[in-house]
């Protein structure tokens, strides 16, 4: 049986990607940071179903060396998934040295502790699309120059350059999964496709009036999440440790994103969706579209879900989601919160 340790398992992709790895056999061991409420709601629909010592959950936090280095002591993992990172790019800037030390000492910890331990354990790390800045048109390769444009992208160039340093330098199987924007109904509600989403379902239900967002002209490259984990596992399984892109190759805007999303439920988007400066960023990517024929070709991987398909899935989850809110209101059991996120 396989170990896998996975940092920012109650994360979006903690959640997928953890639930990959236990359907197929793995032991797998996850780090939570220590909150004064339980964050693991993500997950907790596998702790229940993993209740034999499959899926261990142990206190961490990136920003302390020591306990993920005797994790990898005691754990000897055979895979380690380094996800965990302050992920939100407009947070950021208004964060920026903490996200900027979460998301460089925790690639440069693991890997170091990996160098001096266990050079075999192999190394995952999640690497991102925005470290590219978003100024060209073009689709973006692994051979594309990165132009950060936050201190969430610095952050992840380091690591991805790091990530690289060790692998030339001391032969460890560390690889960057550069995956471009993924999305799911597990997405963090404050990421624009979930937060349109969200929106879609409280409208319908008439729990909600107007959702206001920021540059509605911004584009990005959207896939499933579900979709995209299955990338980061074959990357570790492939023979020889590089660097690879994940993404749809197709690009649409915030804007058109909100439209296809209210349409599915006979909404007009224009009637609901406002724009504050509230949420533009002081500095924007403007356009992001990937070209993951590597992946295609070394790894066998290719996107399933249409941008149409990942839309349906997410509203008709949150249709779900705001209906038993509806009811918790009507009990006078709840009071809406939800018009006017920070960010
Ligand atoms: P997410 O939902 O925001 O999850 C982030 C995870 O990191 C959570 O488990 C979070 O814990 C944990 N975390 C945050 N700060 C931490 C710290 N100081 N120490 C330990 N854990 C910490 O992000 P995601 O969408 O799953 O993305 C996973 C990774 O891929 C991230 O590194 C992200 O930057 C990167 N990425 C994401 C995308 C995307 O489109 N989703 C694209 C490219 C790259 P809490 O639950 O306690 O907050
Ligand atoms: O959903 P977003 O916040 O995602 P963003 O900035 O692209 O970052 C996500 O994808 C990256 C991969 O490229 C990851 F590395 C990162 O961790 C994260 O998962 O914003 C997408 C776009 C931006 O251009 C933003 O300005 O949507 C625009 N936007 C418009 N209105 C908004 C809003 N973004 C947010 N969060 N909230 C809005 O109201």
């Amino acid at each position: 049986m396989k170990k896998a340790l996975i940092t920012g398992i109650t994360g979006q992709d903690g959640y997928y990607l953890s639930k990959l790895l236990l359907e197929n056999g793995y032991e797998v061991h996850g780090t939570v940071r220590r909150a004064s409420l339980i964050n693991t709601f993500r997950i907790d629909e596998l702790i229940s179903n993993y209740r034999n010592g499959e899926l261990t959950l142990h206190y961490s936090d990136l920003l302390d060396s020591a306990s993920l280095s005797s994790l990898i002591n005691i754990i000897q993992p055979d895979e380690i998934y380094n996800l965990a990172a302050q992920s939100h790019v407009s947070v950021s800037f208004k964060n920026p040295v903490y996200t900027t030390q979460v998301g460089t000492l925790g690639s440069v910890s693991i890997l170091e502790a990996i160098r001096s331990k266990d050079k075999v354990i192999k190394f995952y790390q999640a690497s991102s699309s925005e470290m590219y800045g978003g100024s060209s048109k073009e689709k973006l390769n692994e051979s594309s120059p990165f132009n950060p444009k936050s201190p969430y992208a610095a952050s992840k160039v380091f690591a991805h350059d790091i990530t690289k340093i060790y692998r030339d330098s001391y032969d460890l199987f560390c690889v960057n999964g550069i995956l471009f924007n993924h999305e799911s109904p597990m997405r963090g509600e404050t990421f624009v496709t979930r937060k349109i989403t969200r929106a879609v379902g409280r409208i319908k239900m008439g729990i909600q009036k107007k959702v206001t967002l920021g540059n509605l002209d911004a584009s990005r490259d959207w896939g499933f999440a579900g979709d995209y984990v299955e990338g980061m596992w074959m990357m570790l399984q492939h023979e020889n440790p590089s660097d690879w892109v994940l993404a749809t190759g197709e690009s649409i805007t915030v804007k058109s994103f909100a439209e296809k999303a209210f349409e599915y439920v006979d909404l007009n988007y224009e009637e609901y969706v406002e724009s504050s400066e509230k949420y533009f960023r002081p500095n924007e990517v403007d356009f992001l579209l990937g070209d993951s024929s590597k992946a295609k070709k070394e790894l066998g991987w290719k996107p399933k879900t249409s941008i149409d398909e990942l839309i349906k899935i997410m509203v008709d989850e949150d249709i779900k989601l705001a209906n038993r809110e509806k009811v918790l209101i009507d009990e006078n059991l709840l009071k809406p919160t939800w018009e006017n996120p920070s960010s």
